[in-house]
């Protein structure tokens, strides 16, 4: 096949090697090594913040966090995290700060301060929920993924999930998925500084082989829904433009302050209390930019829950048009595409893919296409002539599987 992986891509070898490098950097084995997801989101985009439909998978890209415990308190991070570039990970400079202090760090450090803000964030928003970094051991983290940074596919979340979930079982604080979820969330929003919802978290720690995760992001009920992809013949591609972008800046931060805008304005607590009916108030009430906002929203919502009947009812085959409706959608609407990400959905979609869209807070990142196992090689050659002809970077293309959420893996 004429796709190319990133690399790493074997879990238990890459536990191996985290607990090893784990045991170079600090002269002992760890206690344990666990690892978190990254995700694609198949449908629901921008919809988490506003407390309505998700409906997300983990994929087979993970984040390995080998952990063992100190006795002096201190809290040290060291990570190997890899980019986008395929060069493989080389190990950064440790962040070492005393467990007690991190509280105040995260605080002031105001913060998108590189990827330490991550871990160091999920102690702290750990400590609002009960951890008392002044009495318990220190500890050592060491981090490995590979997860595309820049990518789209939540590298933030599965360093979180991963720190989350080890330092819950080291440290014995009994903490449920759903709370683990919202302490990434918190650290993600308070120590990263970029507003995003639930919907990452949820997916690296819930997210079950071969299922997608349909969250009510106001109930926070999640529902397991089996997609059935490698039986049907079907493989889901991802397309990374390769163009990086951020949620601790601009558009992704202007698209959720427009949402609470017109919630104001419409006199409803969240967009998840309209749906279509609404519409027509919303379009008499709210400026053009802002109505366009709203009513992204508002069919999202209703395709999330099409999608997922569909899958339920005729196959996951079956839910290509409400892809490419999504990506109308952000594009038009929500206005949070980009060249690249058009270019991918249009020459994946004239190459055989059943459906495609971007996936995730988009001005960059990836795009996904549900493709026949038959068509993936034609759609990946034709994926790169068309950027080719653009004048765009070349993209990278790999197939991805709906894969576990976040566990201990030795
Ligand atoms: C990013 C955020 F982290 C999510 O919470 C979600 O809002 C998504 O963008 C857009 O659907 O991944």
């Amino acid at each position: 096949m004429n796709t190319s992986t990133p690399p790493g891509d074997d879990r238990t070898a890459t536990a191996d090697s985290t607990a090893r490098t784990f045991e170079q950097l600090t002269g002992r084995a760890p206690d344990g090594v666990w690892s978190a997801p990254g995700r694609v989101n198949l449908i629901g985009e921008h919809t988490d913040y506003n407390l309505g439909f998700v409906f997300p998978c983990a994929i087979n890209l993970r984040t390995w966090a080998a952990v063992g415990l100190r006795s002096d308190g201190i809290v040290r991070v060291t990570t190997g995290l890899s980019g986008t570039d395929g060069t493989g990970n080389s190990p950064e400079g440790p962040a070492t700060i005393p467990a007690a202090e991190v509280p105040r760090a995260q605080l002031t450090a105001a913060t998108a301060s590189g990827w330490s803000a991550y871990p160091l964030g999920v102690l702290w928003a750990l400590s609002e929920r009960g951890a008392d970094l002044t009495t318990l051991p220190g500890v050592d983290i060491h981090l490995e993924s590979t997860v595309p940074v820049g990518a789209g596919l939540s590298s933030s979340a599965a360093i979180e999930c991963a720190t989350a979930v080890a330092i819950n079982e080291l440290w014995g604080l009994g903490l449920s998925r759903p709370e683990l979820a919202a302490v990434g969330q918190r650290a993600e929003n308070v120590a990263v500084g970029a507003p995003t919802g639930i919907m990452d978290q949820s997916a690296s720690l819930l997210g079950v082989a071969d299922h997608g995760v349909f969250l009510d992001c106001r109930s926070l009920d999640a529902t397991l829904i089996p997609l059935g992809l490698a039986a049907a013949g079907l493989e889901l591609l991802v397309i990374d433009t390769t163009v990086s972008h951020s949620h601790a800046t601009g558009g992704y931060a202007s698209r959720r302050a427009a949402c609470e805008q017109a919630c104001l304005t419409l006199g409803v607590p969240s967009l998840r209390d309209l749906g279509p009916d609404d519409l027509p108030r919303a379009e008499a009430a709210l400026d053009q930019e802002t109505f366009r906002r709203v009513r992204h929203v508002i069919t999202e919502n209703q395709r999330v829950l099409d999608t997922v009947q569909t899958v339920r009812e005729r196959g996951a085959a079956a839910i290509g048009p409400l892809l490419d409706a999504s990506h109308r959608s952000m594009r038009d609407d929500y206005e949070i595409s980009v060249p690249e990400l058009d270019l991918a959905v249009e020459a994946s979609r004239a190459a055989g893919a059943l459906g495609a869209r971007m996936t995730g807070g988009g001005f960059g990142g990836a795009a996904i296409a549900l493709v026949p196992g038959t068509r993936t090689g034609q759609v990946t050659r034709e994926v790169r002539a068309a950027f080719r002809a653009a004048g765009f970077a070349t993209p990278t293309i790999f197939p991805v599987t709906a894969s576990a959420g976040a566990a201990r893996d030795r």
